[in-house]
């Protein structure tokens, strides 16, 4: 099946699409073919002459490389009504979970390796979370509705897919532009969609709209969605603990984990025969997204993006050119959960005092601008011995602006300075050959060099008169006195080989090295002061964290293989994918002990505390299993087994410590039903207890649950309608990589809410959504 054939306006050959997408949503074993690599799939809605992705459903044996899989837009369209959050579709991918973080923005985690370890791709764009926490991660920039495909490399990642990332990549496309036939004028067609979560009240609307000619395509997409506070499930009685009297949350609610947003993109694209052009206009509104494991919350987002396209084929091969631009303001404060410790009957100096001073402190308003400049260039070259060639190039220029204007009490006169005139910016140039070196064996091996320049302006605190509070002159006067502009230069190198042995059975083979250069805030947050080092922190464990000047690039060495065996039938499939990874000078963190770290307990084991990055050596280790299996083919429909099971270790090999955020073992079971236009699904999800956490970190230890969830969707020609429940059971639990609560409380104080509280998930919800297209 091919992507034009996915896209088809006409809504022909719904039903075994619809077959396909329900084996793609469950166990996610398509896997992304050679052809997909010649250039980024043509977006395009009918045949292009373009090279385009082959969806290889399971059961076909297509020459390809099983590291990537792909989630197609009928096997995320069944999720929408489920979630709102973008990376959360990513979840049933082979590989792949989820660091907690805010309702819309969870970090997807790749073999144990998350956030800016994993290269994430938004329509090309290599886009980066503009805040200490990390509260605006690329994929939080789409609404689920918007995603028109996501391809996910998890084992070995060509370097022209690649980059200044040592994990995988995850490239997400909004919906692609979809043209007229030659001669049949000006065409319009689009979907609205609206859905319903009762857990939290969630609800949201979708819009999508195209007019085109058979050269010119104009399109709208859009999102909005919205939700209170959601509930645990069980018992969930926290808040008594944290609540201050006469504010207690109601019992189970999870404070902090409501939000608003609302997302648009604006397409433009243009076609001959063999050309394209194609322009985005990408717009973000969050109004605001509360963080249950971070001490503050988002209380503003916008986001501007524009990039420009152009793909072209000729004789030699195709060409592929992208630039873009992408501004971000970002704003956070204490939301409703947090704030009302700090309101006017608190005790504390709140809301109301009026002006602010030395002892009336308001809030505490934290503001981050970044820009963010981007281009890359590839050529795919058809050699004449039937090899490809790739060639490519990328640049990227990125500013970052963190500061926190003063809004008294300690956080007073002046305006604090994280990260002042931040620059990150690299230049890239690869190469990459695929060969098909004999009939059942395929290679590719590439070679990619990034150059990486970051640099950050002067530290400045809240008070530059001693004695200030926190240590601030002095962590600043020894920022200040150093250099801090430092370059890398990093070297990928990738090589993977797949053997076809027979009609049912395949293996591959993988090697790599990748490196990643530290992040902005990795490098630059200066400041020891312990209630500035707690909003230096991405990982949601309530610690507080100091950047360190010093750091070098994580370099990764990863080896891995892939079995694939099914039946001749399609009656079964299996999948099994073992891996492991040695990174050298793995960015892990050490307790801080200099400056205004010396005043606090250097050992302590049950509470949160102030850590430095530091470089140590890591090794992870693990296997992807997943299959599928038919049981039934009856009068009553067809009924179907599917599952896949994660396995990870992560440990510190100089600190004989675990790694932190990594989830031991994780299982999804589902079995299957679908006959004419129904599908539908009981799964079992269970992750097992979590007992070698980082103990550097006091990272909790979390209990082993199993889930239960229901599904079932309806597709008419216009119309598709989606029911479910997850958490049947109403189960309480807690994700192994959902982090600390400090979801309401005295959260600015390092020791002001209680250690130990590891984030609930969300309790039983009932959802259904529904889908129109015009
Ligand atoms: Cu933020």
């Amino acid at each position: 099946m091919t992507i034009g054939e996915q896209t088809d306006r006409n809504g022909q050959g719904q039903r075994t699409r619809l077959a396909t997408a329900v084996a793609i949503a469950l166990t996610g074993t398509t896997m992304i073919s050679a052809s997909a690599l010649a250039a980024e799939p043509s977006n395009d809605g009918e045949r292009s002459g373009l090279p385009v992705i082959t969806v290889t459903a399971p059961g076909e044996t297509t020459p390809g490389f099983l590291s990537g899989t792909r989630l197609g837009d009928e096997a995320l369209s069944s999720q929408r009504s489920a979630t709102s959050d973008t990376a959360s579709l990513l979840d049933r991918l082979p590989g792949v979970s989820l660091q907690g973080a805010g309702p819309v923005s969870s970090l997807p985690i790749i073999h144990g390796l998350a956030d800016e370890r994993i290269r994430t791709r938004l329509d090309g764009m290599d886009l980066i979370a503009a805040c200490p926490n990390h509260m605006n991660p690329p994929l939080s920039y789409l609404d689920p509705a918007q995603v028109g495909e996501a391809r996910v490399w998890a084992g070995i990642t060509p370097v022209s897919v690649g980059g200044d990332s040592i994990g995988g990549t995850i490239e997400v496309d909004t919906l692609p532009a979809t043209f007229a036939e030659p001669g049949e004028g000006v065409i319009h067609e689009g979907e609205v969609g609206a859905f319903y979560r009762s857990n939290g009240n969630a609800r949201g609307t979708n819009l999508s709209a195209t007019l085109a000619t058979d050269t010119v395509s104009l399109s709208y997409s859009g999102g909005w969605s919205k939700a209170d506070n959601y509930d645990a499930g069980g018992d969930f009685k926290t808040s008594t603990a944290t609540g201050r009297p006469g504010h207690e949350l109601p019992l189970d609610e999870v404070g902090s984990t409501a939000y608003e947003t609302r997302n648009h993109l604006i397409g433009l694209a243009l076609r001959n025969e063999n050309h394209r052009v194609e322009a985005k206009f990408g717009y973000q509104d969050m109004p605001f997204q509360l963080y249950p494991n971070q001490r503050m919350d988002m209380t503003e987002n916008t986001e501007k993006r524009g990039t420009l396209r152009y793909e072209g084929e000729f004789g030699w091969g195709g060409l592929e050119a992208r630039a873009w631009h992408e501004v971000v303001d970002h704003e956070m404060d204490f939301g409703d959960d947090k704030r009302f410790w700090y309101g006017p009957d608190s005790g504390m100096a709140g809301d109301a005092c009026s002006p602010i001073g030395p002892t009336c402190a308001a809030g505490m308003p934290m503001l981050t601008e970044s820009e963010n400049s981007g281009a890359r260039v590839m050529a795919s070259l058809d050699l004449d011995s039937g090899d490809t060639l790739r060639l490519g190039a990328e640049y990227q220029r990125y500013r970052l602006d963190d500061y926190w204007p003063p809004s008294g009490g300690g956080m007073w006169p002046d305006t604090f300075w994280n990260i002042r005139d931040g620059q990150r910016d690299r230049m890239a140039l690869f190469g990459e050959w695929e060969s098909r070196v004999a009939e059942d064996w395929t290679v590719l091996a590439g070679l990619r060099y990034e150059h990486v320049v970051s640099d950050a302006g002067d530290a400045v605190g809240y008070d530059d008169t001693a004695p200030a509070k926190g240590n601030q002159v002095d962590d600043a006067a020894a920022f200040n006195a150093r250099d801090h502009e430092r370059t890398d230069n990093n070297l990928d190198l990738t090589a993977l080989a797949r053997w076809e042995i027979d009609a049912t059975r395949s293996l591959e083979f993988g090697l790599a090295r990748k490196v990643r250069s530290p992040g902005l805030y990795e490098r630059y947050p200066w400041s020891t002061w312990p209630m500035a080092a707690v909003m230096n922190n991405f990982v949601g464990d309530g610690n507080g964290y100091v950047g360190n000047l010093d750091l070098d690039p994580e370099v990764a060495w990863t080896a891995s293989t892939t079995f694939d065996w099914r039946a001749g039938d399609d009656a079964w499939s299996l999948r099994v994918a073992p891996y492991v990874t040695y990174v050298e000078d793995y960015i892990d963190a050490q307790r801080c002990t200099t400056g205004a770290c010396a005043m606090m307990p250097a050992d302590a084991t049950e509470a949160f505390v102030v850590l430095q990055y530091v470089n140590q050596d890591a090794l992870l280790y693990g296997v992807d299993l997943s299959g599928q299996m038919m049981l039934a083919e009856t009068d009553w429909g067809r009924f179907g087994l599917e599952g896949a099971l994660e396995y990870t270790h992560g440990e510190n090999r100089d600190s004989d410590d675990g790694l932190y955020n990594i989830v031991p073992l994780e299982a999804r079971l589902a079995l299957t039903h679908e006959l004419g236009g129904w599908n539908s699904a009981v799964e079992v999800e269970a992750v097992s207890a979590k007992d070698d956490a980082s103990e550097v970190r006091n990272e909790f230890e979390t209990a082993g649950f199993a889930l239960v969830n229901l599904r079932a969707g309806y597709q008419w020609e216009r119309v598709r309608v989606d029911v479910g429940i997850d958490n049947l059971f109403d189960r309480l639990y807690a994700a192994p990589t959902g982090g600390a609560y400090v979801g309401q409380g005295k959260t600015m104080s390092i020791s002001g809410v209680p250690w130990g509280v590891p984030v609930p998930g969300s309790g039983r919800s009932i959802h259904a959504g529904v889908t129109v297209s015009f």
